[in-house]
């Protein structure tokens, strides 16, 4: 039988509103793929793609567009000459600048069939012992403190060791004043500007450095290295890069220009995990921490991350946090926070999730087959 890639884009309801300095959202639009090998062994992959090209250059119908004009063509010759597995894959895409969200979509459903092929644990394949890991939590801008001050102890009630602040110019010396008076010093705190600041407000952020933070995310636009260069070299707040860094060259360019302190990794925004693991490895190497960031994932993509999150570099909590923080429903297993704060990696062969064809189905607003080769 052909192999086939199902596109799946999905409206996935949030238990709250999350807003950030680039808007909000209260719907997950997100895109999940369906891989099938000849055989008839399934892999499942999720993109970071938004509706929109908001936090990343790429989007939905973009990504969707790529696969189906550009990806797919270079994979059916492929698929004549025997099993489509990842290294074939990645060969073949390798030629295509950029493009990053849809070459890691495929790669990614590719890497979890040919895993269960194997009956491979995702952690086994990577190398790294399973073990529960340490993560915290993402929280959005209210519209006043008194929210902000809700949520945070709501979500400390649920048992978060760390916390994650969203800023934006208006909203951030503030919230973190607000936080740390009512929660004291001990607890792990770090903010995310998501690019919202210019080289200007470099006095304005150093003020933060009163506060004791983990690490300031992403405070300038995604090229302006410099400028985060610049921040960094004040060492206060440990500066960390997320949308700057879309490839294994952009966080090696970072490192060595001084202007990453932390890198977040977001597996499907540098175009899969086997550059998330070529990056970990280079920010081992030279002492720069990472941890795994997150975009709302559905549980396919939050699966997949925490198996990521095993590897030594991660010594900072991900943003992979339980189901219910994002979800009532979702479209595979639940994951839920243990006593220490911690959720633990799925066990079984691939990424370790059964993905119920109902809830795609519910969920669903647009499906198609792809058949490929
Ligand atoms: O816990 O999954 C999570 C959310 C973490 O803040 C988070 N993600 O800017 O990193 C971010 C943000 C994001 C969400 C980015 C959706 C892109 C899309």
């Amino acid at each position: 039988m052909p192999a086939t890639l199902d596109l799946h884009r999905l409206a996935m309801p949030l238990v709250r509103p999350f807003r950030t300095s680039k808007g909000e959202e209260t719907v997950r639009d997100v895109l999940v793929a369906r891989f099938c090998d000849s055989d008839g062994i399934v892999g499942w992959g999720e993109s970071a793609a938004d509706a929109e090209p908001i936090y990343f250059p790429e989007y939905i119908d973009g990504v969707r567009l790529t696969i189906e004009r550009v990806l797919l063509p270079l994979l059916s010759p492929l698929a004549a000459a025997g099993p489509l597995t990842v290294g074939r894959v990645r060969a073949a895409m390798s030629g295509v600048p950029g493009n990053q969200l849809a070459r890691g979509l495929i790669e990614t459903a590719v890497l979890d069939a040919e895993l269960r092929r194997h009956e491979l644990p995702f952690v086994d394949w990577l190398g790294s012992a399973s073990r529960p890991i340490r993560v915290g939590v993402s929280v959005g801008i209210p519209g006043d403190l008194d929210t902000l001050l809700s949520w945070v102890a709501g979500y400390l009630e649920d048992g978060y060791r760390r916390v994650k602040l969203k800023i934006a110019p208006g909203w951030d010396l503030a919230p973190v004043r607000a936080v740390r008076e009512a929660f004291g010093d001990d607890l792990p705190l770090q903010v995310d500007a998501n690019q919202a600041y210019t080289a200007a407000d470099i006095p304005l952020l150093t003020r933060l450095d009163a506060y004791g933070l983990l690490l300031i995310e992403q405070p300038f636009a995604r090229h302006d290295l410099v400028a985060h260069a610049a921040l960094a070299a004040r060492r206060g707040t440990p500066v960390c890069l997320d949308e700057s860094v879309l490839s294994l060259d952009d966080a090696m360019t970072a490192i060595r220009l001084g202007a990453a302190d932390v890198v977040n990794i977001k597996p499907s925004r540098v175009g899969g995990y086997l550059t998330s693991r070529q990056i970990h490895d280079v920010c081992l190497a030279n002492g720069v921490p990472v941890f795994c960031g997150g975009t709302l994932e559905t549980a396919v993509g939050r699966a997949a991350n925490l198996a990521l999150a095993t590897l030594p570099g991660f010594t900072l909590p991900g943003d992979i946090s339980a189901t219910s923080r994002y979800y009532a429903a979702d479209i595979g297993r639940a994951f839920e926070l243990d006593a220490d704060g911690c959720l633990a990696p799925p066990t079984g062969p691939g990424f370790g999730v059964e993905v119920d064809a109902a809830a795609i189905e519910e969920f669903g607003i647009e499906s198609v087959r792809h058949e490929v080769g």
